[in-house]
């Protein structure tokens, strides 16, 4: 039997995608919509402390194309406070004009797949605990889906050796860093919360280094032959100044 890998999990994770409707929003009185907006803004100033007291973090995207219209990714230390946080979202007034899109629960995930050092626990170095706990960059543009590892005939990620997918990672992981400093990425695991096996987020500057890293890692062998992809959404950063331009009629 293979060996599953230890993980190391962080903050948990949702990622929230709403589409507007837009009809609704404009039957509104614009005393309504102004106080709908307002109402989000202070929202979006209370998650702002939350993360500056580094107890949580967030990221508000519009998306492109009509799968949703916002994209909103939330960390928080609790599956608790997750839920907490959405539910108080959902009751406010902006939330009476939005439609669910789309959903993705998961937790901030590292593996321990490279070798470790002889009595050193990864998970206590504060680098891991930073990668763990992350502050999400507010980038130009964010990418996010959902992904499987293949179990398929001859394909069977979960029957390889532990050593094998250590060996294929590694490969990955070295695609992954030509991209450093140009896509940040959050890998967050959801076996048991969602219906695939880890959320893919990718964050860049500029928009086509997110399509030129998916592209070029589908040739490594860990995604060639055992990634199984899901909904793929694409957006640009909606900053708390440009929400009231964004909703304007
Ligand atoms: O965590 C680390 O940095 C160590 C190396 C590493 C692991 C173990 C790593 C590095 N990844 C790891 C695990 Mn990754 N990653 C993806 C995708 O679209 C696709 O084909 C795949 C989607 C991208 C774009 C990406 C980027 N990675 C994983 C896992 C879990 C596997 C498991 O546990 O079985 C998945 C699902 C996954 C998927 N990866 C990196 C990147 C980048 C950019 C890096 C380099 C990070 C850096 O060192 O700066």
């Amino acid at each position: 039997m293979a060996e599953a890998v230890e993980t190391m999990d962080g903050w948990y994770c949702l990622h929230d995608l709403r589409s507007i409707d837009w009809t609704s929003w404009k039957m509104a009185s614009s005393d309504e919509r102004e106080a709908a907006i307002h109402e989000f803004e202070q929202l979006l100033s209370k998650w702002e402390a939350i993360e500056e007291a580094k107890d949580g973090s967030h990221a508000v995207y519009t998306v492109v194309g009509q799968k949703a219209d916002i994209m909103m990714m939330f960390l928080r230390p609790t599956m608790v406070e997750l839920n907490e946080l959405e539910t108080e979202f959902n009751k406010t007034k902006f939330a009476e004009y939005l439609k669910p899109a789309y959903s993705y629960v998961s937790v901030v995930e590292l593996s321990k797949y490279a070798p470790q050092k002889e009595g050193v626990d990864p998970e206590s170095l504060p680098e891991t605990q930073a990668r763990l706990k992350p502050i999400l960059p507010k980038w130009e543009h964010m990418c996010f889906y959902p992904m499987d590892k293949r179990r398929q005939g001859e394909n069977n990620w979960y029957t390889l050796e532990f050593s094998e997918r250590g060996k294929m990672l590694y490969e990955h992981s070295k695609t992954g860093r030509k991209y450093a400093g140009r896509v940040k990425q959050i890998i967050t695991g959801s076996f048991g919360f969602d219906d695939w096996e880890w959320g893919v987020t990718l964050f860049a500057h500029d928009v086509l280094q997110l399509k030129r890293i998916v592209y070029e890692m589908r040739f490594d062998e860990v995604s060639a032959k055992y990634g199984e992809f899901g909904e793929f959404f694409v957006g640009n950063h909606l900053p708390k100044e440009n929400v009231a331009a964004y909703l304007h009629v």
